[in-house]
């Protein structure tokens, strides 16, 4: 087995769990956030600046290195930990959800999803074993099964389709999957935002004995109260001896509530995405750092932020930046933003420590607002 969860307690108060996944490049602690590194890097960052803020794992995508540069080529230097420079864990998405996306590109069989690459508009065919076999090649310390993550809103007998044939794909992942003592491959429940269809989901998923399971098909649209609620109903239903990541999820708010109700890992582009465009998340809600009123704010973007942006820069300098489109503007905000949610699962880990984070969860609401 290339993982194992060790769960050491849940919150008295709360009931969200800490945790250790024990992996061939280390040790996580969780609840984690997973920084994304698409295209084999986490843009504007290097692997010495993830070290630094505590970055414990990354996530790459299947689907981006296929098509660039390809994952032949990966596995010709080495795997992605060595062709990347970072030795600390990594997770691969399959694709499945980055083919979905592509909208009028792709066309879905039951063999497979054939689509046309967003760069250059070449054909390309994707199945379960192909994205198997391209996660071997990068060498991934957890992979992701090949699913269909339906869209918001659909139709219950789409989402039903859908569901029973990502069951069927993720039985043919399984069958393709050859090395699973250097790699484990996670299993990802769907369903859309139907209850009964996420108990048939997780039954038949869970049914297959992956090492971990994700809950997919969440935050794609729909109101958030109705995302906690189907996650509520959903991870009851995952066993307690294995990790539960939940997919494309990285608001502050959406964190918290989602390690209340029982998930340990989480991914998303959102805090490195906004900071490229200049907008920091920090204690007291966010922070737009173009606008006028940080002209002469020597004061730095979070008072309460230990990170080497807040350690040295001010408002001002960092609004300056951007306004003069520096590129180590972008390169401070990223660090930054992804500092801050480290930092926040660094805290919500010490709260469930210590049986407390339906206080901490008061607390940070009351200063941060609701604004993300
Ligand atoms: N499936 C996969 N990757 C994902 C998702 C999914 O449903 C989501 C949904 N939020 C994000 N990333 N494979
Ligand atoms: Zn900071």
């Amino acid at each position: 087995m290339a993982i194992r969860y060790e769960l050491i307690k849940t919150c008295k108060q709360s009931g969200a769990r800490l945790g250790r996944l024990h992996t061939p490049h280390g040790v996580i602690e969780t609840p984690i956030f997973m920084p994304v590194g698409t295209q084999a890097t986490v843009k504007a960052m290097t692997p010495e600046e993830l070290k630094d803020m505590n970055a414990q794992i990354i996530l790459s995508n299947t689907y981006h290195l296929y098509l660039r540069p390809g994952h032949k080529l990966i596995e010709k230097a080495g795997g992605l930990h060595k062709f990347m420079n970072w030795d600390r864990p990594i997770l691969t998405d399959s694709g499945g959800f980055q083919v979905f996306s592509l909208g009028p590109l792709r066309k879905i069989r039951e063999e497979g999803v054939e689509f046309r690459s967003h760069l250059d508009g070449s054909k390309h065919f994707i199945s379960p074993e192909i994205a198997v076999e391209i996660q071997n090649s990068l060498g991934s310390d957890i992979m992701m099964a090949f699913d269909e993550c339906a869209p918001y809103p659909a139709d219950y007998d789409y989402v039903k389709n859908s569901l029973e044939r990502t069951t069927r794909w993720a039985k043919r992942c399984k069958d393709a999957h050859k090395n699973t003592d250097q790699q484990a491959l996670f299993g990802i429940i769907q369903g859309g935002m139907y209850k009964d269809l996420r108990k048939q989901s997780a039954e038949e998923i869970i049914g297959l004995d992956f090492p971990g399971y994700s809950v997919g098909g969440l935050s794609v649209g729909e109101p958030k109260d109705i995302m906690y609620d189907v996650l509520e109903y959903t991870t009851p239903l995952m066993p307690k001896d294995k990790p539960r990541y939940l997919m494309g999820v990285g608001s502050p708010d959406d964190l918290i509530e989602g390690v209340i109700r029982g998930i340990d890992m989480f991914d998303c582009v959102l805090p490195s995405r906004i900071g490229r465009n200049g907008t920091a998340m920090t204690s007291r809600g966010k922070v737009v750092i173009k606008n006028a009123s940080h002209t002469e704010s020597f004061e730095p973007l979070d008072t309460e932020c230990g990170c080497y942006t807040c350690k040295n820069y001010s408002k001002a300098y960092l609004r300056h930046l951007f306004k003069a489109n520096e590129i180590l503007g972008l390169r401070l905000l990223t660090n930054h933003n992804l500092h801050f949610l480290l930092n926040l699962m660094e805290e919500v880990r010490q709260a469930i420590r210590e049986d407390r984070l339906l206080d901490y969860r008061k607390d940070f609401f009351e200063k941060y607002g609701y604004n993300l």
